[in-house]
């Protein structure tokens, strides 16, 4: 963590990734939480000190200078706002930050004053992904990338990345300078994902009032509204310790209405939650680990956790380490390959958390204890094999440290 922090924020693992990202930062400070309280906030403030007017807070903030990864500042061309950064967001981690923060405190004072200076921000944020990614008021959110799920290439986007791509500038991709070409996007995939970015930097630079409406990818991803419910239960137990009691009246709308939204996820036929193309309406047929994250925002219910664990304890069945980030008996299943088979720790701490809350602690122990196998086997890497636990993508990650810090101690 020391030596990935570049000065107030930590990057998620130099070279590949040098600059602040938003949901790695919000699971990083909980990591610096268990050694250095204070250098946990700072984290917190200043992936904030990127939010935008509006409250978007982008996927990356960029600090610094760099040119090992693409697409930089250049590209993005963002207005200066606050700092220069992404045109968009990332899962919005950061309320289950600070309260976890919050409660883990050994100085309340110091704790009290950073709720009462990062709750407006986080509010603005919350109130930003109604606002500009469900103006049709369907109780569930969109993205308008794949790097926004922060499941950059999985199969669930398939279906809905099958738009055209535009003529593209000349761009030379820097990740494969990094890691194997085996293990990450198709050049084609990058194409679509400069298509987007191009796109949506003609909509006069990144106008969220825009962007929903132009977008060729619009979905709702099982990732982001699963954190989003889950952060939306953090914020209001913050706004209760804060007496905002209108507050908390608008977080429960916001709740409720993600319950409703929920029920148009659920795939009777698969017992699995599925992401959903807003597009076409369709949902997407690929089974992935994201179908478990209902769980950890509480959503689901009794009958349809039973059918989520019966698929679960069949996928982990199938692999030496779990949670595959999609079904191994699937034929698009690959081991190494970004979102297409390997294993993330953090996904495996929410579903673990999830399995918890659900009463299913057998198998909550389970993945825990692959994932300390896992990080004891091969070390703090960017996510694993699940067939043979060998680390793949960056060395040295951020997020992987802190989830040994804060939840595999
Ligand atoms: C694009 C930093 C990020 C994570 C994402 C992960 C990967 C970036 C990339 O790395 O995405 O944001 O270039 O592949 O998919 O979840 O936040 O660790």
């Amino acid at each position: 963590m020391r030596m990935n922090d570049f000065g107030g924020y930590t990057v998620p693992a130099q070279g590949l990734y040098p600059f602040q990202w938003n949901w790695d930062s919000a699971i990083v400070s909980a990591g610096w939480a268990v050694f250095d309280e204070a250098r946990a906030w700072e984290e917190l403030e200043k992936l904030f000190s990127g939010q935008w007017e509006d409250g978007m807070v982008p996927s990356i903030v960029f600090h610094r200078p760099s040119n090992t990864y693409f697409p930089g500042p250049d590209i993005w061309g963002t207005p200066q706002k606050p700092s220069k950064s992404t045109g968009i967001t990332q899962p919005p981690v950061a309320a289950l930050s600070v309260r976890f923060l919050y409660e883990h405190t050994e100085n309340p004072e110091l704790a009290e004053q950073k709720l009462v200076s990062l709750f407006p921000k986080l509010l603005a944020w919350h109130r930003w992904w109604y606002k500009a990614r469900d103006p049709e008021n369907t109780g569930v959110v969109a993205i308008l990338h794949p790097w926004e799920s922060g499941m950059d290439n999985s199969p669930a986007w398939d279906e809905s990345m099958k738009f055209p791509i535009d003529k593209l500038p000349r761009y030379v991709r820097c990740d494969l300078n990094h890691v194997d070409s085996c293990m990450r996007p198709t050049q084609e995939t990058y194409d679509r994902y400069l298509t987007l970015l191009h796109r949506f930097k003609a909509a006069n630079f990144y106008d969220p009032s825009r962007l929903y409406w132009i977008s060729p990818f619009r979905v709702t991803d099982l990732c982001v509204n699963s954190i989003l419910i889950r952060a939306n239960r953090d914020l209001r137990w913050l706004a209760l310790r804060l007496e905002k009691d209108d507050i908390v009246k608008e977080i429960d709308e916001w709740l409720n209405k993600g319950f409703e939204g929920f029920k148009q996820l659920w795939d009777e036929d698969s017992g699995l939650f599925k992401c959903k193309d807003q597009l076409t309406g369709k949902l997407a047929n690929a089974p992935i680990s994201a179908a478990f994250l209902p769980l950890f925002a509480g959503v689901a219910t009794k009958e349809q956790a039973d059918k989520l664990t019966h698929n679960l304890e069949r996928w982990l069945g199938q692999v030496n380490y779990g949670v595959p980030s999609m079904d191994p008996e699937d034929h698009r299943f690959e081991p190494l390959r970004y979102w297409r088979g390997p294993v993330w720790i953090i996904m495996n701490w929410m579903i673990s958390n999830g399995l918890r809350h659900y009463g299913y602690d057998e198998l909550a122990d389970r993945i825990k204890d692959d994932s300390i196998s896992l990080t004891t086997k091969a070390g703090l890497r960017e996510y694993f094999d699940p067939l043979t636990g060998d680390g793949a993508g960056g060395r040295n990650f951020s997020w992987t440290a802190a989830m040994c810090l804060a939840w595999l101690d």
